[in-house]
């Protein structure tokens, strides 16, 4: 294997392992003020991950991973059966994505589930977002299948349009990323993204990224909610303002909130960075490595990258 193609490699592990150590890293935390998380791990180094178990976020995004390498490429009907397979409610579902599989449980339509929730809108949670790391390395080199496959694979869970673009939004974050594309990113986001709310946020960004924001100022201007516009946005910054995954990933855990999914996606935007060897050996050490641990989150990464790299598709 050529170095580039090594690199490559690690990447789309990166990727992966660093969703689930995100994920796992916040979940201990989920819901806590950033002014609790202070008080009680105080504001010298970096959290360490003590139980290692992750939640929701990496066993959906696993489902995402298990669908994308049967098909090779996207079915509907298929990775939402995959989901509603895998899920565990013990893992800390969010409401508008329980109630969607119980609906695709009982038979309805993978594409028309989600869409009677949240008074017929659907749902803007994050959740569709916080799975798509194998959609973004998948497709890093096809922005526009990307866009096209990020908003359908959101439609299982998440028909409102702005957890759609808040998906697609993640999704070419961690493609940019692949492509080593980082001083380029937040302008390329803005030019990617369709809905105002999530430009507005990125111009933001670039402001907050000129000066040394305090927690405060970005929890303000970003948000760290279970909305996908309080959350993408936040783990987008939390990535480009530090130069290393354990810096990134730390920052966006401490901002509190929905610490899980911000953690998660920050993890996989530095993973598709960094690679793999970037993530801090005592976080990946506690990491889960049961059935579907981390053995198993790496191999869904190299066959993700085999596929990908035999153009398979
Ligand atoms: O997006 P989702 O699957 O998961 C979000 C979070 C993550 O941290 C997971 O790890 C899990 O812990 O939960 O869950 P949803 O229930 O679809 O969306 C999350 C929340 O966003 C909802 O429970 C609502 O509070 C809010 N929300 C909306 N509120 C009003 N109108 C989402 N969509 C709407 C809406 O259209
Ligand atoms: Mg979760």
């Amino acid at each position: 294997m050529t170095e580039s193609k090594r690199d490559l490699r690690s990447k789309f592990i990166g990727a992966l392992l660093g969703t689930a150590v995100g994920d796992a890293l916040g979940a201990p935390l989920e819901g806590w003020s950033s002014e609790r998380i202070t008080r009680v791990y105080g504001d010298a180094g970096r959290l360490a991950l003590v139980e290692g178990r992750y939640s929701d976020d990496t066993e959906q995004m696993i489902g995402v991973a298990e669908s994308l390498l049967i098909i090779k490429g996207f079915d509907g009907a298929d990775m939402a059966r995959t989901l509603v397979q895998n899920m565990n409610p013990k893992r800390g579902y969010g409401p508008g994505s329980r109630a969607a599989f119980e609906r695709l449980r009982a038979g309805e339509r993978w594409d028309e589930a989600a869409q009677h929730l949240f008074g017929g809108m659907g749902s803007y949670g994050n959740g569709a977002a916080m799975r798509i790391a194998p959609i973004g390395l998948l497709y890093h080199d096809n922005p526009k299948k990307l866009r096209e496959v990020a908003y359908r694979s959101s439609q299982i869970t998440h028909t409102h349009e702005l957890g759609k673009e808040g998906a697609a939004l993640q999704a070419f974050a961690i493609a940019l990323a692949v492509r080593n594309e980082r001083e380029e990113m937040q302008p390329q986001l803005e030019a990617f993204v369709q809905q105002d709310v999530f430009k507005q946020k990125l111009r933001r960004m670039e402001r907050l990224l000129r000066t040394e924001a305090s927690s405060g100022e970005v929890i303000a201007e970003l948000g760290n909610g279970m909305a996908a516009f309080d959350s993408v946005p936040t783990a987008i910054y939390s990535f480009l303002r530090f130069e290393d995954f354990e810096h990134s990933v730390d920052f966006a855990i401490r901002l509190g909130g929905d610490t899980d999914t911000i953690g998660a996606m920050t993890g996989a935007i530095c993973g598709a960075y960094y690679g793999a060897q970037a993530i801090p050996s005592d976080w990946l050490a506690q990491l889960e490595d049961g059935e579907k641990g981390k053995r198993y989150i790496q191999r869904l990464a190299e066959e993700l990258f085999d596929i990908t790299v035999k153009k398979e598709l």
